[in-house]
C-alpha cells in the first residue's frame, strides 16, 4: 500500500476529545522510548510527523494521523518507564486504558517491544488483558538494527515460546527498525488487508466491537469480515 497523504489531526488528552470520524484506527503502544513515534514516521515516510525524543515520555497525548483520508494511525503515550514519574505514568495509564477499551474504531493494536529486551511477566499480563477484552493485536519488535541476525532470531523464538503458555494461536509478529526502515512495508500490507476485510455494519447489528461502544460514540461500527 502506498501512503499518498498523511495529515496530523489532533492530540487528545482525553478519550472524549478524539476525532468523531467513523474511520478505522491502528494504534501503537509500548513502553516509553520503545520507538512508537519513530515507527509511525517510518511507515508514513515523514521524518518528524510524530515527535520523537531520546528521553522517555515524549508523547503525552493520543495523537491521530489521517492517512489517505481513509484511516488513522494513532500514537499513544508510553507506559511503564521507570524514568517517567509515577503520577504521569498513572495519568497515561488511565488514558491508554480508556482508549483501548472504549475506542470502537480501533481495528488493531500494535504492541511494540524493544527487540533487545527480555520478555517480562508484565508483557504477558498485558496481552492476557487484551485477550480478555477481545482487543485484536499484533506484536512488533523494534530497534532490530541493534541486534545481530542470530540474536534477533533467538529473541523472537524466546518471545514465541513465552507466548505459547497463554495463546493457542500466535498473533502476527513484525520485526522492524525505524532507523534502517526495515519491516514497515509488512505492517502497511497487514493494515491494508485489515482495511479490505472491514465491513461497515449498522449499530444495532452485533459486532465483536459493538458491545464496547458508548452511546455517545460514532454511529457506525466495524466488523472484521
Ligand atoms: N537504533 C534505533 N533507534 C530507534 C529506533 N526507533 C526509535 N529509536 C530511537 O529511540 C528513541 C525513542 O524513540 P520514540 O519514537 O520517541 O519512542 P516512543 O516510544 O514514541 O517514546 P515515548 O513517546 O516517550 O513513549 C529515539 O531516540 C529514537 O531515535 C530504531 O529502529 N533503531
Ligand atoms: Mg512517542
Amino acid at each position: 500500500m502506498r501512503i499518498k497523504e498523511v495529515q496530523f489531526i489532533s492530540s487528545s488528552a482525553d478519550i472524549e476529545d478524539c476525532p468523531r470520524a467513523p474511520l478505522p484506527e491502528y494504534a501503537f503502544i509500548g513502553r516509553s522510548n520503545v520507538g512508537k513515534s519513530s515507527l509511525i514516521n517510518c511507515l508514513t515516510g515523514r521524518k518528524s510527523l510524530a515527535k520523537t525524543a531520546a528521553r522517555p515520555g515524549k508523547t503525552q497525548t493520543v495523537d491521530h494521523f489521517l492517512v489517505n483520508d481513509r484511516w488513522f494511525l494513532v500514537d499513544l503515550p508510553g507506559c511503564g518507564h521507570a524514568r517517567v514519574s509515577k503520577t504521569r505514568r498513572d495519568r497515561f495509564g488511565r488514558l491508554i486504558e480508556s482508549y483501548i477499551s472504549e475506542r470502537v474504531q480501533l481495528v488493531c493494536l500494535f504492541v511494540l517491544v524493544d527487540a533487545r529486551r527480555e520478555w517480562q511477566k508484565s508483557d504477558a499480563g498485558f496481552l492476557r488483558w487484551l485477550g480478555e477484552g477481545e482487543i485484536p493485536f499484533a506484536l512488533v519488535l523494534t530497534k532490530t538494527d541493534k541486534l545481530r541476525r542470530g540474536e534477533l532470531q533467538k529473541n523472537l523464538s524466546h518471545y514465541k515460546a513465552q507466548m505459547r503458555h497463554d495463546w493457542e494461536v500466535m498473533p502476527k509478529f513484525f520485526s522492524t527498525s525505524a532507523l534502517k526502515k526495515w519491516g514497515g512495508d509488512s505492517i502497511l500490507t497487514y493494515i491494508d488487508e485489515l482495511n479490505q476485510s472491514l465491513r461497515l455494519v449498522p449499530q444495532n447489528q452485533s459486532s465483536r466491537l459493538a458491545n464496547k461502544v458508548r452511546p455517545t460514540s460514532c454511529t457506525i461500527h466495524f466488523e472484521r469480515g
